[in-house]
């Protein structure tokens, strides 16, 4: 009897830390406040301890600290008068939340448009959803490192002339599960309103429309298995310790080798070997480019989470795009049409100045190839990659109203 007890207990364990990663005791930090004097001293604090950024903005920087960092952090922060707070006491709590609300809800089976859903309900949904109306396709692009496929779903309602292609891409970070989501609803959304809703109606009127919800399939996989905080694909590196290459780093942007990435395979902004060195970024890239062979492809977003910023060209570079004004009046547009759907407020601005300069990424590539509206979104909400699952939909219907406004104020 004792046995059968210690062995239901130890299946027990097994069920509820199915993480392999574990983030006990790991804070998450804000340091807020910075000054332009400060930077400096910021990002040499990140580079000699090593810190895990996970988001930043023009003044502030989350960070993850571990156990064993806290008392030195914080002595190194107070002795240069940087300001900071725990954000976070323990993110192992609210990843362990989430999974527990996951378990709960696991008898059903198929889709939930308002939870998050893993690879294969996500890849399921998009055949069904495929197989359900005539206007939907479904097309694997190419195959992720591990081999999985990379699949996009085609809107394309027939009629009137050739449309011009919105792209718009989720998931590209593994642990940014909220664009998932939001991929994944804006699949539902589309094909169940067309025809009845007229805003819905006159955006697949306009576009044809290409969704792929998952463009990480491998780092997905692994949020799901292994580390909630996955970023990267799974590629291995020259380094036997360290896996993945960030995909946002690896794009050809005529600047893949610039200063702002990281060139260690352990960092989660490594760029990778070369320009498209990945199978994922390669795959998409090659396929957007061949859309452009045959039709005008107008937009592409490229979704991410989370800080609420709704970014345009450039990342490599400070100046500006010669486009620029026309960029900022659209993503003024798509911002004002987020705040009008839940009252969030978003920032809007170039990457380099909004978020930070960055190489190698999707929207610069997009421009490069004649997509000058090329935007990188920054979802939900202001301080973590969890979300609640009471924010799945609020987070999606904003966006899509960002989305379709911007688009249908594009020529
Ligand atoms: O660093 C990134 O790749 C993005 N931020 S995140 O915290 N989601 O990792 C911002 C990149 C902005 N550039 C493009 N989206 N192209
Ligand atoms: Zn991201």
């Amino acid at each position: 009897m004792k046995g059968v007890r210690v062995f239901a207990s130890l299946v027990f364990v097994a069920l509820c830390s199915a993480y392999t990663v574990d983030y006990k005791g790991h804070q998450l930090w804000r340091v807020d406040d910075i000054t332009a004097a400060q930077l400096d001293d910021v990002r040499a604090i990140i580079k000699n301890l090593d810190l895990d950024v996970w988001a930043s903005g023009r003044t502030w920087v989350d960070v993850r600290v571990t156990p064993q960092l806290r008392r030195s952090l914080g002595k190194t922060l107070a002795a240069l008068n940087l300001n900071f707070r725990v954000q976070t006491e323990d993110l192992q709590s609210p990843i362990d939340e989430e999974r527990n609300n996951l378990r709960q809800r696991k008898s059903s089976t198929g889709i939930t448009i308002d939870d998050y859903n893993d690879l294969e309900t996500i890849e399921a949904f998009m055949k069904e959803t495929a197989a359900n109306y005539d206007w939907v396709t479904i097309e694997s692009i190419g195959k992720s490192l591990e081999g999985r496929d990379l699949w996009v779903n085609i809107l394309s309602v027939p009629g009137g002339a050739e449309k011009p292609i919105a792209w718009i891409d989720c998931g590209i970070h593994a642990r940014e599960w909220i664009t998932h989501s939001t991929c994944v609803y804006g699949l539902d959304h589309l094909t169940k309103e067309y025809g009845k809703d007229q805003e819905v109606t006159e955006l697949l009127d306009k576009y044809d429309i290409y969704l792929m919800p998952v463009y990480n399939p491998d780092g997905y996989s692994f949020t799901w298995t292994d580390d909630r905080m996955w970023r990267k694909n799974r590629a291995p590196t020259s380094d036997p310790f360290c896996i993945g290459v960030d995909l946002n780093r690896n794009q050809d942007d005529g600047h893949w080798d610039g200063p702002y990435s990281s060139t260690d395979p352990c960092s989660d902004a490594y760029r990778g070997t070369a320009p498209f060195s990945e199978p994922e970024s390669k795959a998409v890239s090659d396929y957007i480019e061949s859309l452009t062979q045959h039709q005008k492809v107008n937009a592409y977003f490229n979704l991410h989470s989370y800080s609420q910023l709704w970014m345009h060209v450039f990342g490599w570079t400070f100046e500006l795009a010669p486009e620029n004004d026309v960029l900022e009046s659209v993503s003024k547009i798509g911002c004002d049409a987020i705040k009008a759907t839940h009252g969030e407020t978003f920032d809007y601005g170039p990457i380099a100045s909004t978020i930070y300069p960055a190489n190698g990424g999707t929207a610069d590539w997009g421009y490069k190839i004649g997509i000058v509206h090329s935007y990188g979104l920054e979802l939900r909400d202001r301080s973590s990659f969890i979300l609640p699952k009471s924010e799945i939909l609020p987070a999606a219907e904003e966006t899509w109203a960002g989305i379709r406004a911007a688009l249908m104020a594009i020529e």
